[in-house]
């Protein structure tokens, strides 16, 4: 059995796709990324990373202690060597996938995820910040360090974008 930590977005898909065409049995542990599930310590704990797609797998071949994988590429590439499939054998075959999965990891998934993260998120933290700065005197004060930190940690900044000091 594979614990899937999983949300719902393009990288948790890839994940759910492999499974379900795999046959896999596995069940969904929810990762609410939108509320910081991500930064709980007993998520960090298995996943340093702090990000979702992760699994656990339960029955690794070769038995031992339960096994756990981080960071979409290497779940697909742990996956397909587990089950023999989406992964041919054959060096030409195997260079064809390997070439399009790093591709997708490495190219097209970051180029998307900040231009996601820039346009949806930090559109907002922009007139925040500049907010901030436009007023001397909450230059580096502890409210602002604190809500940035808060920001980063998944949240976006409340209020008309002028802090208290
Ligand atoms: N390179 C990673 C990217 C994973 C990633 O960015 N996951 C996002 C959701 S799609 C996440 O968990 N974000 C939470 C955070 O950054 O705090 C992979 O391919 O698995």
């Amino acid at each position: 059995m594979i614990d899937l930590h999983y949300w719902t977005t393009p990288n948790g898909h890839k994940i759910t796709i492999f499974l379900e065409e795999s046959g896999l049995p596995y069940r969904t542990v929810p990762v609410n990324i939108s509320k910081g599930d991500q930064f709980k310590p007993e998520f960090l704990a298995i996943f340093p990373n702090n990000r979702i797609p992760a699994i656990v797998d339960r029955e690794p071949k070769g038995g031992g202690a339960p096994l756990s994988v981080f960071e979409s590429g290497a779940i697909l590439l742990y996956l397909g060597e587990k089950t023999g499939k989406f992964i041919p054998s054959d060096i030409r075959g195997r260079v064809e996938v390997l070439q399009w999965m790093f591709w997708q990891v490495g190219g097209l998934g970051p180029m998307a995820g900040q231009n996601h993260h820039f346009g949806q998120y930090a559109s907002r933290w922009r007139s925040h910040i500049r907010a901030c700065r436009s007023t001397p005197s909450h230059g580096a004060s502890p409210t602002r360090t604190r809500s940035m930190s808060g920001s980063e940690a998944g949240s976006t900044p409340k209020g008309s974008g002028r802090m208290a000091a």
